[in-house]
C-alpha cells in the first residue's frame, strides 16, 4: 500500500482532494469573480446595505455557519497521519491482513485528545487521553478508539452520560473548566465504587502525559481476533511509545496551561514538521477463548486489565506518524471514529461498554457532521473501494450512476452483488448466545477494590506520593464534607496507607482499612520505563553577556547530536557576546518562555555572565523550578553559582572534574566541557526526573 516514494494510496487519495487558493482570482462560491471584498455594496456612500449584494451575503452566512458541534467529550485534540506496519505477523489469529502481512504499509489517522475540556481548553490537565487510530486498510477502515489508561470510570454504557455529567463543568456555571477537581465528580465517585480503579489512574501522573509521544494507548475493551475458519481468540490491544511513557508534574502543568494551552499540541505538530516522527509499537495480549474463565477478572469488565506478567504484551507492529495535517478543521475536527468501524479478521466481544459504544459513536457523527454522508470526507474515506445502494442525504457529494439502488435488482445485473467470505466479506463470529433479558450487572463484575490496590503496589514511592498529592487537591477542592468521607471510604479499601495519607492532607481521620492482597505489577509503573533517549527533550541554556561559547557550542553540539533540542535563553533575543568576544546567537528571550516549557536546564561558565544571571530574578527561577520539577540541571566553572543563587544547598557540586548529586551535573573546572560532562548531563536528562531530592526547601 505504499509507492516507492514512500507515499501511501490515502496521501494519493487525499492530493486529489486538496484545493489551493493561492495564485487564483478571488470567487464567490458560484465562481464568480469579485471586484471589492473591503465595502459591502451600499446605496450612496453613507447609505444602507444593499439586499442584492450576494458576495456580501454569502460571505457572511458561510461564516456564521463555520462551526460544528465540538465533541460532547473529547473536545480538544490534536491528529496526524502515519502508517502501520505489521512486524511479527498474527496470521494463526487473524485474516486482518494488515494484521498479517509484512510488506504492507497501512495508512492510518490518529487522533489524541483529552476528554472533559472544551475545543479552546489546554492540553495540560488532569484527564484521560484519548487514543484513536483509524487505520485505513485495503479492506476497508478499522478505527482502535482508545486511551492511555488501560481500563475505564464505569461498566456499563448506559451510565456514561451519568458519568460525564460529573466530570464536566457544572451545569448551572459552567466551573470548572477541564477540571475534575469538583464536588459533582466526586460526588459521583464516591456513589459509585467501580469508577476507584481507574480514579487510582486519573490521579496518578499518567493523567499529565510529557507528551503525546511519551505516552501508552490501549484498546481497553477485549475484542477478538477471528481467523478465515471462523476460529476465535481473545485480543488486548496495547501501544508502547519508543520513547518511554514519561509525565510531568501536577505544579508543572498547571504553570504549562497558562504559559502555552498548546504544549502537547505543539509538541506533536513541531516533532513531526523537524522530522522526529513519533513510534509506537503494537502489541497484543491473547487469551484463547476456552482460557475465558481462566482468571480471577472478568475478561468483558472494562474496569479490570490482565496484568502484563500473566499474559504478556506481545508486539506485532509498529505505528509511525510523519505527516501533519494540512487543516485542523477538514481533518482533525471532521474525522469520525467509530468503534463498530472493524475489518474481517477481527470482532467484538459482550464488553457492556464496548456494545453501548457500538451505539453512540455512529449516532454522534450523525448529529456531529450533519447526516449520514460523513465518511465521504477525505479524512474518513477509505481506500477500499465503496459500493453500495445508500444514496441520497445532506452533503451527498458522489454521483450514483445507473438505475437501480436495490437488492436484488435484475436490471442492473443484481449489482452491487455480496462477496461472501472467500471474496473478503465480513463475517461475524458466530458466538452463541442464550440468556433472559435483563438489567443485571455480572456477579463477575462486583469486585471495584482489588486492581485499585494492584495499582497502588505496583508504584514507586514517588509515584506514590504524586498519587497522595493528586487526591489531596482534588478532594481539597470538593466543598461537601460527606463527598470526602465517602471517598475516603473507598480508599481505605484500597489501601489503609493511601487513606491515611489522603486523610492527613485533608485534616481529618481515614476510616478503618481492611486488610488487602500484595500484589504487584512492575509494568505498570513508569518508573520501569525505557530512560536511555535523549531525543527531541528540551534544553535551556541560559547565557548572557561573558558566558563562555566555547563549552555552551561543546554541550549544544553534544545534545543535538544525540537528537535533543538545546536552546540559547538570554535576558533579551538577538545575540549576546561571550567571553572571548564571540558572537553567540539567541535562540529565545527568557521572558517569552519558561523553565516549564524545558526537560533540563544548563548554565555555561564565565564569571561575567554568571554574575548579570545570579542578579536576574527570572533566570534564578529557571534554575529553581528545574530543580523542584525534578528535572537534570547542569552547570559549568562558574555557572554552578547560579545553582546556589537559586537555593539548591544540599547539593553535592563537582571541586574538580564531574558530578552528578541527582541529577544536577557540574563540572568543576572552568572552561570547555569534558566528554564526560556532555555525557553524563545528557543521562541525566534522558533518566527524565530525579525524584530523590528534597524539593520542599528550594522556593520557585
Ligand atoms: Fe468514547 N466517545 N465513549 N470512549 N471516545 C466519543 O465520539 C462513548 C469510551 C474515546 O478523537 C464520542 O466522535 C460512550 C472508552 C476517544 O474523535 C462519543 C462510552 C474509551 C474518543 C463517545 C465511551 C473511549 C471518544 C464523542 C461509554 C477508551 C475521541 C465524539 C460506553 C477505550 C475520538 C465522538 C476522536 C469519543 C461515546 C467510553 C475513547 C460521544 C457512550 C471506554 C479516544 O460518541
Amino acid at each position: 500500500m505504499a509507492g516507492p516514494d514512500g507515499r501511501t494510496a490515502k496521501d494519493e487519495q487525499l492530493d486529489r482532494d486538496r484545493v489551493d487558493p493561492r495564485g487564483e482570482n478571488l470567487t464567490t462560491d458560484q465562481g464568480v469573480r469579485v471586484d471589492d471584498t473591503d465595502n459591502s455594496l451600499q446605496a450612496g456612500e453613507r447609505g444602507p446595505t444593499l439586499m442584492e449584494d450576494f458576495h456580501f451575503r454569502e460571505k457572511i452566512t458561510s461564516f456564521d455557519q463555520e462551526r460544528i458541534p465540538e465533541r460532547v467529550v473529547h473536545a480538544r485534540g490534536a491528529g496526524a497521519y502515519g502508517y502501520f506496519e505489521v512486524t511479527d505477523p498474527l496470521t494463526d489469529f487473524t485474516r486482518a491482513d494488515f494484521l498479517c502481512d509484512t510488506s504492507l504499509r497501512t495508512p492510518v489517522f490518529v487522533r489524541f485528545s483529552t476528554v472533559a475540556g472544551s475545543r479552546g481548553s489546554a492540553d495540560t490537565v488532569r484527564d484521560v487521553r484519548g487514543f484513536a487510530v483509524k487505520f485505513y486498510t485495503r479492506e476497508g477502515n478499522f478505527d482502535l478508539v482508545g486511551n492511555n489508561m488501560p481500563v475505564f470510570f464505569i461498566q456499563d454504557a448506559i451510565k456514561f452520560p451519568d458519568f460525564v455529567h460529573a466530570v464536566k463543568p457544572e451545569p448551572h456555571n459552567e466551573i470548572p473548566q477541564a477540571a475534575s477537581a469538583h464536588d459533582t465528580l466526586w460526588d459521583f465517585v464516591q456513589l459509585q465504587p467501580e469508577t476507584m480503579h481507574m480514579m487510582m489512574w486519573l490521579m496518578s501522573d499518567r493523567a499529565l502525559p510529557r507528551s503525546y509521544r511519551m505516552m501508552q494507548g490501549f484498546g481497553v475493551h477485549t475484542f477478538r481476533l477471528v481467523t478465515a475458519d471462523g476460529r476465535a481468540t481473545f485480543v488486548k490491544f496495547h501501544w508502547k511509545p519508543k520513547l518511554g511513557t514519561h509525565s510531568l508534574v501536577w505544579d508543572e502543568v498547571q504553570k504549562i496551561a497558562g504559559k502555552d494551552a498548546d504544549f502537547n499540541r505543539r509538541d506533536l505538530w513541531d516533532c513531526i514538521e523537524a522530522g522526529a516522527y513519533p513510534e509506537w509499537e503494537l502489541g497484543v495480549q491473547l487469551v484463547p477463548e476456552e482460557d475465558e474463565f481462566a482468571y480471577d477478572v472478568d475478561l468483558l469488565d472494562p474496569t479490570k486489565i490482565i496484568p502484563e506478567e500473566r499474559v504478556p504484551v506481545r508486539p506485532v507492529g509498529r505505528l509511525v506518524l510523519d505527516r501533519n495535517p494540512e487543516n485542523f478543521f477538514a481533518e482533525t475536527e471532521q474525522v469520525a471514529f467509530h468503534l463498530g468501524n472493524v475489518v474481517p479478521g477481527i470482532d467484538f466481544s459482550n464488553d457492556p461498554l464496548l456494545q453501548g459504544r457500538l451505539f453512540s459513536y455512529l449516532d454522534t457523527q450523525l448529529i456531529r457532521l450533519g447526516g449520514p454522508n460523513f465518511p465521504q470526507l477525505p479524512v474518513n474515506r477509505p481506500v477500499a473501494p465503496v459500493a453500495n445502494n445508500q444514496r441520497d442525504g445532506y452533503h451527498q457529494t458522489r454521483v450514483h450512476r445507473g438505475e437501480t439502488s436495490y437488492a436484488p435488482n435484475s436490471i442492473g445485473n443484481g449489482e452491487p452483488t455480496v462477496a461472501g467470505p472467500e471474496g473478503g466479506a465480513y463475517v461475524h463470529y458466530q458466538e452463541r448466545v442464550d440468556g433472559n433479558k435483563i438489567r443485571k450487572r455480572s456477579e463477575s463484575f462486583k469486585d471495584h477494590f482489588s486492581q485499585a490496590t494492584l495499582f497502588w503496589n505496583s508504584m514507586a514511592d514517588w509515584e506514590r506520593e504524586h498519587i497522595v498529592a493528586a487526591f489531596r487537591f482534588e478532594l481539597g477542592k470538593v466543598t461537601r464534607p460527606h463527598i470526602r468521607e465517602g471517598v475516603l471510604r473507598h480508599l481505605s479499601q484500597v489501601h489503609g496507607d493511601l487513606a491515611r495519607r489522603v486523610a492527613e492532607g485533608l485534616g481529618t481521620e481515614a476510616p478503618p482499612s481492611a486488610p488487602v492482597h500484595e500484589e504487584s505489577s512492575p509494568a505498570l509503573s513508569q518508573a520501569n520505563a525505557p530512560r536511555e533517549d535523549i531525543a527531541t527533550r528540551k534544553v535551556a541554556i541560559l547565557a548572557a553577556d561573558g558566558s563562555d561559547a566555547v563549552s555552551l557550542r561543546t554541550v549544544k553540539q553534544r545534545l543535538s547530536a544525540a537528537g535533543a533540542l538545546p536552546e540559547v535563553l538570554a535576558a533579551h533575543a538577538g545575540t549576546v557576546t561571550g567571553a572571548g568576544g564571540e558572537s553567540i546567537p539567541v535562540d529565545r528571550a527568557m521572558s517569552t518562555m519558561a523553565s516549564v516549557l524545558y526537560d533540563a536546564v544548563l548554565v555555561p561558565g564565565g564569571d561575567k555572565a554568571v554574575d548579570t544571571l545570579t542578579s536576574d530574578g527570572l533566570a534564578v527561577h529557571y534554575v529553581a523550578e528545574a530543580y523542584k520539577h525534578g528535572k537534570a540541571v547542569g552547570a559549568l566553572g562558574a555557572g554552578r553559582l547560579l545553582l546556589s543563587a537559586a537555593g539548591l544547598r544540599d547539593v553535592a557540586y563537582a571541586e574538580n572534574g564531574v558530578r552528578d548529586d541527582r541529577g544536577v551535573v557540574t563540572q568543576g573546572e572552568a572552561g570547555d566541557a569534558s566528554e564526560d560532562f556532555c555525557s553524563t548531563f545528557a543521562s541525566a536528562i534522558a533518566a527524565h526526573r530525579h525524584w530523590d531530592r528534597d524539593v520542599d526547601a528550594v522556593p520557585a
